[in-house]
């Protein structure tokens, strides 16, 4: 798994897939404009799933800043460090929904990149990953696709509102000093070699 500013991903080395995992918080219940669910700043879009009653290995780094993978009820703590790879395992014997969070302060959204896994009985762990499997193949053959521009504006929407927007706003404006706006930026409107490599 690799920590990132601000969520993590998870790769399955020996299954040839990979996915970010992005808490799934809404904003409105972060800024008190509805009321906060069950699971509060501890629910993902994408789980890690795991199999019960198997050892599990887990391989940890990070993409920027130290950040550190913590799962109380596993006794998992390790931290996810730039530049190195460190491991730990883990076991699980019930089925269920695990929640931790990260527990080294990374950066303004330290707080909001929780940790989910869900632990399944073997046979059902065996069925997701072929569908995984089945779907990262499809993801592999649509870079062949010719795509409309308004498909690639939906695909492109959606990658931003998860991937992006929590820095650089919905519309674009930021958060300057930290995160200045793309909106109207030299970035944005005049380095498209530049904007496209990042
Ligand atoms: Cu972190």
């Amino acid at each position: 798994m690799t920590g990132y500013q601000w969520r993590w991903q998870y790769e399955y080395i020996d299954d040839d897939f990979s996915f970010f995992s992005n808490m799934s918080t809404p904003r409105d219940q972060i800024r008190n404009r509805q009321a906060k669910g069950e699971h509060y700043l501890l629910e993902v879009d994408n789980p890690l799933v795991i199999p019960v009653g198997k050892k599990v290995r887990f391989l940890l780094t990070a993409n920027d800043v130290i950040h550190s993978w913590w799962v109380p009820a596993f006794g998992v703590k390790k931290d996810a460090i730039p530049g190195f790879i460190n491991e730990t395992w883990t076991r699980v014997d019930v089925p269920g929904t695990y929640r931790g969070q990260c527990t080294e302060l990374c950066g303004k959204d330290h707080g909001f990149m929780p940790v989910v896994v869900k632990a399944v009985p073997e046979e059902e762990y065996n069925e997701w990953v072929a569908e995984q499997r089945e779907m990262a193949e499809m993801e592999r053959q649509l870079t062949e696709k010719d795509w409309t521009l308004d498909e690639l504006m939906e695909r492109g929407e959606r990658a931003y509102a998860t991937a992006c927007a929590s820095c650089h706003q919905a519309d674009g404006t930021g958060l300057p000093p930290a995160f200045p706006a793309l909106k109207g930026s030299q970035m944005a409107l005049e380095d498209m070699e530049g904007h496209i490599d990042i």
